[in-house]
């Protein structure tokens, strides 16, 4: 059951496809106080949601902003990242889903003010209310991705492994890389480019001098197996000669400022002007660009800085420079007065008076860039979702972006942005998933091995032995940085083994999720969306099901020989040296500690499930589904639902596609 409430007169996201119709009188659940909305929560509620966010997979404790922010320090402390993730689910007492539509600032306040009350208020007053009750958190879930349309779905090469990392220079450095992995028999299925092989940072072009053979280069990784996928970024370079720029100028499709001149901006090309993702017109000249790197052969796209980043704006800076003028004219600095001297400079970027600075055209309206900020990468990839459909009508291509709002997930997926080389990103890996599942995302995957930092050997075993469970597998580092790739280290033959055990669970992975797209599933789940009646596992914070066969409980503390795993039922244990299965165990319901070496990873079987596994290859193309080995706890004539299609038809349904296979 769904209602829909609206206060003032918001507008439109898009988020929800099919609106029930409006209510007014009393909201179920939620009470009014003032600008909030309130419930009391009970000692055993449950808060779940607001996709991708810092902290616990139950929310409880904490204040969570929707606003998306460029900001590279995921610390415990912080209250929003790149998304804008406005559902959230509570479960205990009562079980219901609420859904704030609204494109501007959020907060959900889940017990910080206090424990046992849950506060939520619009920034603007001015949403869209739905609230979804009766059911499990599974029911309730469905309902809402049935509310918001069916996620988006990759070609079936991208649940492949990729490489990427910020400062592959040249094609030759691109080669390397192919070759590191081809020679050490490592599976890889695509290599990012990042910001590097552009000419000057300038979306929709190649930077000749060090991809001089860009268009061969796509061809002879393509024969290797191996698709290089393009980052875009959100500015485009205001420079007089750059065609880009120069049509944006003439159409009139970049945000202005309140004048009515381009708002300039300060981001990685140097000063740029931010198209107006928002204004259909100005969406659709930008997404048609991409059709300059799908015409070289690119079927592959992730867009970057589009919360948007802004490094400074042109008049922020010019001010700022006044400032310290005034500063060095006091001569001597009293120490209040440097403080505020230190933090004019640092706080140039991303500032919230910049983002009330410049104006959309949206729907037909002018409209000020903070009411709508948490659109503007749901747009630009929206845009770009629209134009790679038009350009590829038969065959699906990847893409993905760093900001989002719910309604992007039917056109893209998100990667979960700069992490860290630290032990405990790899559990908040683990704790966004479910999160963003329930959201409609569930194409999604971190930097594996951290982004910033300096990775290790370990760290990057462990966060490899939870990549390979997630939807988006990427190795991904920052300029500067250690070297990650999977062959950088010496324990080239653990990589493999982990990295080939992916390409192994291919037919589970693919089907599971093929079957959460389409049938309005999630993927990842939480303990306690399966055992609801198990206080135990309701309040597991760092195990997950993937899928309906299996548990995983990754390691993820340095120096450890395995874990603490809790089990809500029987489960079979099994354990994967590398690839293969070494150990299988029957544990019984309850906590158990098990060991985990290294190369090694281990899952927990339900029982009468199975778990198929194909033979690795050295690409998704060239893993062979023929004859599939069954992992399972069951007994002869349970059942296994295996999702198979061609892997990029865009016409998708389970009718037809799903094949059972018999123990
Ligand atoms: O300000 O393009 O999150 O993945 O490597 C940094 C360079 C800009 C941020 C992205 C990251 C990417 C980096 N970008």
């Amino acid at each position: 059951m769904k209602k829909r409430f609206r206060f003032g007169n918001p507008l439109e996201t898009d988020a929800v496809q099919e609106k029930p119709p409006l209510r007014e009188g009393e909201i179920p659940f939620l009470t009014q106080e003032g600008k909030e909305l309130h419930y009391a929560l009970s000692p055993s509620d449950i808060v779940y949601g607001l996709g991708e966010n810092v902290r616990g997979i139950n929310k409880r404790g904490w204040i969570y902003v929707s606003d998306c922010s460029d900001d590279p320090n995921h610390t415990e402390e912080k209250h929003s990242l790149y998304g804008a993730h406005n559902f959230i689910l509570v479960s205990g007492r009562e079980q219901f889903g609420v859904f704030v539509d609204t494109p501007g600032k959020v907060t959900f306040d889940i017990g910080y003010t206090s424990y046992s009350s849950l506060r939520i208020s619009v920034e603007e007053g001015e949403y869209e209310l739905y609230v979804i009750e009766g059911g499990s958190p599974d029911e309730i879930v469905s309902e809402f991705r049935g509310l918001i349309g069916r996620s988006y779905i990759p070609p079936k090469w991208a649940f492949g492994y990729g490489q990427c990392r910020w400062s592959y220079l040249t094609a030759d450095e691109v080669r390397e890389v192919a070759k590191g992995y081809r020679e050490n028999g490592i599976p890889l299925d695509m290599i990012y480019l990042d910001i590097d092989y552009m000419e000057r940072y300038k979306d929709f072009t190649i930077d000749r001098g060090s991809f001089p053979d860009f268009e061969e280069l796509v061809q002879e990784m393509k024969a290797q197996g191996i698709r290089l996928i393009p980052i875009i970024d959100g500015g485009v370079k205001a420079e007089e000669g750059y065609d880009v720029y120069e049509e944006g100028m003439e159409k009139g499709f970049f945000c202005k400022d309140e004048d009515g001149r381009e708002f300039v901006v300060g981001v990685w090309p140097g000063k740029c002007c931010l198209p107006d993702m928002l204004n259909e017109e100005a969406g659709r000249w930008f997404g048609d660009k991409y059709k300059f790197l799908t015409d070289k052969g690119i079927e592959g796209f992730w867009n970057d800085m589009n919360e948007p980043a802004i490094f400074y704006s042109e008049k922020r800076l010019r001010d700022v420079f006044e400032k310290i003028e005034d500063y060095r004219q006091q001569e001597n600095l009293d120490i209040n007065s440097f403080f505020a001297f230190k933090g004019m400079v640092a706080g140039l970027s991303n500032h919230p008076e910049d983002y009330k600075s410049f104006y959309h055209k949206y729907r037909g309206q002018r409209v000020r860039h903070d009411r709508v900020h948490n659109l503007f990468g749901y747009y630009m990839t929206r845009s770009a979702g629209e134009a790679l459909e038009r350009l590829s009508p038969d065959r699906r291509m990847l893409l993905f972006s760093r900001a989002s709002y719910i309604g992007m997930h039917r056109y893209g997926g998100i990667w979960m942005g700069d992490n860290q080389s630290w032990w405990s990103h790899i559990l908040m890996n683990l704790k966004m998933l479910p999160s963003l599942n329930m959201c409609g995302f569930l194409y999604t995957g971190a930097d594996l091995g951290g982004f910033g930092s300096d990775a290790t050997e370990d760290l990057l075993l462990r966060w490899l032995a939870l990549g390979i469970f997630t939807p988006l597998m990427r190795n991904h580092s920052a300029m500067g940085t250690r070297r990650q790739e999977a062959y950088a280290f010496e324990e080239k033959e653990s990589f493999r083994g982990l990295i080939r055990l992916r390409y192994r669970l291919l037919p589970y992975l693919y089907s599971e999720f093929m079957k959460a797209a389409l049938g309005n599933t999630m993927y990842a789940r939480p303990l306690g969306f399966v055992w609801g009646g198990d206080e135990i596992a309701r309040h597991v914070e760092d195990q997950l099901m993937i899928g309906e066969s299996i548990m995983i409980a990754p390691v993820y503390e340095q120096n450890a020989i395995g874990r603490t795993v809790y089990l809500p039922e029987e489960m079979k244990m099994v354990k994967f040296a590398g690839e293969a299965v070494c150990e299988e165990k029957i544990l019984s319901k309850g906590h158990h500690f098990v060991e985990v070496g290294l190369k090694e990873a281990v899952v927990f079987v339900r029982k009468g499930r199975l778990l198929p596994l194909a033979a690795a290859g050295k690409n998704v193309e060239d893993t062979d589904w023929g004859k599939l080995e069954l992992v399972h706890f069951g007994v002869p004539g349970d059942s296994y639902e295996l999702y198979e299609d061609d892997g990029f038809s865009r016409e998708m349904c389970l009718e037809g596609h799903v094949r059972e296979i018999n123990l």
